[in-house]
């Protein structure tokens, strides 16, 4: 019986095939299947529409991933992943008020996520009242009554939660965290506490911006590439042309992976001519097949390496002028490396020294160096020490604020680097706090909020009873997902602002609202006329998103308009804060002259967002080599190696996405480039690493996840698969494995949860 988790093992597993992972990403099956996506969930007419407006300059942005456009966009500017990402969006399917009526909550509980996200898009605000069995439709107005009578109830604003995913809009998330601020609390988490977090921090200690270094321009003119701890071919498929358009240039690509991705190995780009057909071009030079958690060794050993170097050939290696002007800490890391014990670097990597030393020689003969990261980097114990090591790589040779050159973390939904310049975070600098006050007139508050981690614990504890949550889906993309789904209920209310249903709105508080919203891809009217909207990419380049399709249903609201009449509602008869909410909501371009006023870097924004392309925002390391670090140099860091023990039999797993899932949200069962079908429940191992364990290729095991709280957390029924990934890792399927996620289980210095790095043993089922 599948449970509240979505576990529908049995149906799947009967069906569930498996092959030999291809060496090549995209080509043909990539062009068929976006095709097929498009036309199930669209028809043809609206696939046409809807995918030729998509990242166009008077179109909308891709709801897919972060990636930049680039300035002269392709007549067909998406990949396979965006064009499925857009078909879930503009999908003719609806989840409407019969739906509702038909099923109990228990009922729909009982579906698994797949089956959930396919019932299409939500039609109106439903309610579902303490002990109700069902949604049932509720007016706009009774609901934001709702919310406004358990907010003010409760007896201080921290007892209030608001999450944020990374698909909203920067002046949904500016008017939001705006509200939230308002009504007195920074409890502002977001789905980056669980994804790029630990590049934030490690960026900022070290050069003073959380944020990229590098322009597309930058990535396509570099000589050497890094793709360390990322799926591009999967994840973000249009970084693949970049890449190929690198490589024609003469650039080197190197990959860092525990796992021969296909997306890493060959690309056939389906936009060029005859490039689906060909035999495509090959990617990655070098492939570094690394141990989970390795990489902090990696780049120790590489950095010690360029020292090594520089002695040999003084003045070749290092950028001495750039360390001595603009950089702090040469010595104390010179003696660290001095230090570091090979045997350590090799346990930890499982690399052989000759691989580390040829990379280390096409590092120091370089002149352009990017190294790209994402989540295998980011969310492990040590991955702020782990990036803060690869800008010491990067400073060494004084690759940061250098054309084609620099650090390039490449963020996951295509605003969530916005929504966090917007302030959509629980803790604000006082520089953020002091503008947006004297801006609006009130005093915000100034002590931190919760995270997703903390806001977990709060709502568990008792000091936390309403959750509102701006797009995502919390229950599924959070750790620990019975420790989550406990503290969920333990709301008064929970309500989400979705597009679409999802689990989050099933494991509810004593009421749940969901209110229904506008996609991308939707025309947004106001009371000035048709709206856009505006987003930041991954290197930090600010461009309009308007939409054309007829939205979903004629009760949508933006999530402007939600968040205006929320705050009015809520904020009713508070003379405190002087803001005139419908005005913001009935023409955005009154929302962007206060952005401008608040937030550096957004001068003229209405003016230069209108331009093609839009426009960049400013970035000190990038554009005149400054940092904005307490001393004004770059900080060059010592990171310890802490070996981690794994006990003997244990495995550590990653869990990642298949090829066919945008984070919670599964848009089919195949895994294309790793060779599986029709099947979710699968778990990656070593072959010898199976034989050692007792078990054969295809027998069906619970992961069992260990942690020192001493409480064992399951996963029931995977098919453990002979895979190719370095002895002792595991890989299996996010959202499935979140359940073995302990929650106390954290990055140190950005708290994400360690979602890449889960101790395991393999239950055989009896
Ligand atoms: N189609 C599609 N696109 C997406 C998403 C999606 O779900 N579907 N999600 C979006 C979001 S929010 C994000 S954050 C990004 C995620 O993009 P990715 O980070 O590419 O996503 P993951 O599937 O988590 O893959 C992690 C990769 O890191 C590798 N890895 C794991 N641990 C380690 C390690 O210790 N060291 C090294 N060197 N490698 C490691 C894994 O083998 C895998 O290749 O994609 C975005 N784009
Ligand atoms: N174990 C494990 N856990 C992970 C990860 C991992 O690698 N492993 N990755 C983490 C990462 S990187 C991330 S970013 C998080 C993702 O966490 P979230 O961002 O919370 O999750 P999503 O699955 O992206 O959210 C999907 C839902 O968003 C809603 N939605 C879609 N478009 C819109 C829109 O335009 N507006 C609104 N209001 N709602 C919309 C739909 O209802 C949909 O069901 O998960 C994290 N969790
Ligand atoms: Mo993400």
């Amino acid at each position: 019986m599948p449970d509240e988790r979505g576990t529908d093992a049995a149906d799947e597993d009967a069906r569930l095939a498996l092959a030999p992972a291809p060496d090549h990403a995209a080509g043909v099956p990539a062009v068929l299947s976006a095709l097929r996506h498009a036309d199930a969930e669209m028809g043809p007419l609206r696939s046409v529409r809807a995918l030729a407006r998509i990242n166009q300059h008077d179109g909308f942005d891709c709801p897919g991933c972060a990636w930049p456009d680039p300035a002269d966009p392709h007549h067909a500017e998406f990949c396979e992943n965006g064009a499925k990402a857009v078909a879930e969006e503009a999908t003719r399917r609806r989840a409407d008020r019969d739906f509702f009526a038909a099923h109990t909550v228990e009922e729909l509980t009982a579906q698994s996520d797949y089956w959930l996200g396919k019932r299409g898009r939500l039609t109106e605000p439903m309610l579902l009242d303490a002990g109700a069995d069902r949604y049932r439709p509720v007016s706009w107005e009774d609901a934001l009554g709702i919310v406004a009578e358990e907010l003010c109830g409760l007896a201080t604003p921290d007892e209030a939660v608001f999450y944020t995913s990374g698909r909203t809009s920067n002046e949904a998330a500016f008017l939001y965290q705006l509200f939230v601020r308002a009504f007195g609390t920074n409890n502002l988490p977001d789905c980056s506490n669980l994804c790029h977090e630990s590049s934030g921090v490690a960026l900022t200690e070290t050069i003073g911006v959380g944020k990229g270094s590098v322009s597309l321009a930058d990535v396509e003119g570099a000589d050497l590439i890094f793709v360390v701890g990322q799926n591009p071919g999967t994840n973000h498929p249009r970084m693949l042309s970049a890449l190929e358009r690198a490589k024609r240039r003469g650039a080197r690509i190197v990959a860092v992976n525990p796992l021969r991705e296909a997306g890493l190995q060959r690309f056939k780009n389906p936009q060029r001519p005859l490039g689906a057909l060909g035999r495509g071009t090959q990617l990655a030079d070098v492939f570094l097949q690394i141990r989970l958690g390795g990489d902090l060794a990696l780049f120790k050993a590489l950095n010690r390496l360029l020292l090594d170097a520089e002695r040999l050939a003084p003045g070749t290696v290092l950028d001495r002028a750039f360390l001595y002007e603009r950089c702090e800490g040469l010595g104390p890391l010179t003696r660290e490396l001095d230090a570091l014990d090979w045997d350590d670097v090799d346990a930890a990597t499982g690399l052989a020294r000759e691989e580390i030393e040829a990379t280390a020689r096409l590092a120091a003969g370089a002149e352009r160096i990017v190294v790209c990261w994402a989540m295998g980097l980011t969310q492990h114990r040590h991955s702020v020490p782990t990036i803060r090591e690869v800008v010491n790589f990067l400073l060494l040779r004084g690759m940061i604020g250098r054309p084609g050159a620099g650090l390039c973390p490449v963020r996951g939904h295509s605003n969530v680097q916005g929504d966090r310049t917007m302030g959509i975070y629980e803790k604000p600098d006082a520089g953020f706090l002091a503008r947006l006050g004297s801006e609006f007139g009130f005093a915000p508050p100034t002590h931190h909020g919760h995270d997703v981690v903390e806001a977990i614990r709060a709502m568990r504890d008792g000091r936390a009873h309403v959750f509102l949550a701006m797009g995502g889906n919390f229950l599924m993309a959070a750790p620990d997902t019975d420790a989550t789904a406990a503290a969920l209920r333990r709301q008064r209310l929970t309500v989400h602002v979705s597009t679409k249903l999802n689990r989050s709105h099933l494991v509810t508080g004593r009421r749940a609202l969901i209110l229904p919203t506008l996609g991308r891809t939707e025309r947004d009217r106001q009371d000035s006329g048709e709206q856009f909207v505006t987003v930041e990419d991954s290197m930090s380049a600010v461009h309009s998103s308007r939409g054309r399709l007829v939205p979903a249903s004629a009760h949508l609201r933006s999530e402007v308009a939600i968040v205006c009449g929320l705050a009015q509602r809520v904020l009713d008869g508070d003379a405190r804060v002087r803001v005139d909410w419908p005005r913001l909501a009935g023409d955005y371009d009154r929302i962007r002259e206060r952005i401008a006023r608040v937030i550096p870097g957004f001068e003229d924004f209405n003016e230069r967002v209108r331009r093609p392309g839009g426009f960049v925002l400013p970035h000190a390391p990038r554009d005149r080599r400054r940092f904005t670090t307490p001393s004004g140099r770059a900080q060059l860091t010592v990171n310890e190696l802490e070996p981690l023990e794994l006990p003997e039999g244990r495995l550590l797993l990653q869990t990642l996405r298949s090829h066919d899932q945008y984070n919670t949200t599964i848009y089919g069962l195949n895994d294309r480039y790793r060779g599986v079908t029709a099947g979710r429940r699968v778990v990656f191992v070593n072959a010898a690493d199976l034989t050692a364990l007792g078990l054969a290729d295809g027998d069906v095991v619970d992961l069992v996840s260990e942690w020192r709280d001493g409480v064992e957390r399951r996963a029931e029924r995977f098919r453990a698969v002979a895979y190719d990934t370095p002895r002792g890792c595991a890989a299996a399927y996010y959202p499935e494995t979140n359940p073995l996620v302990p929650l106390d289980s954290t990055a140190v210095g950005s708290n994400t949860p360690t979602s890449k790095s889960v101790v395991v043993r393999l239950v055989p089922r009896a």
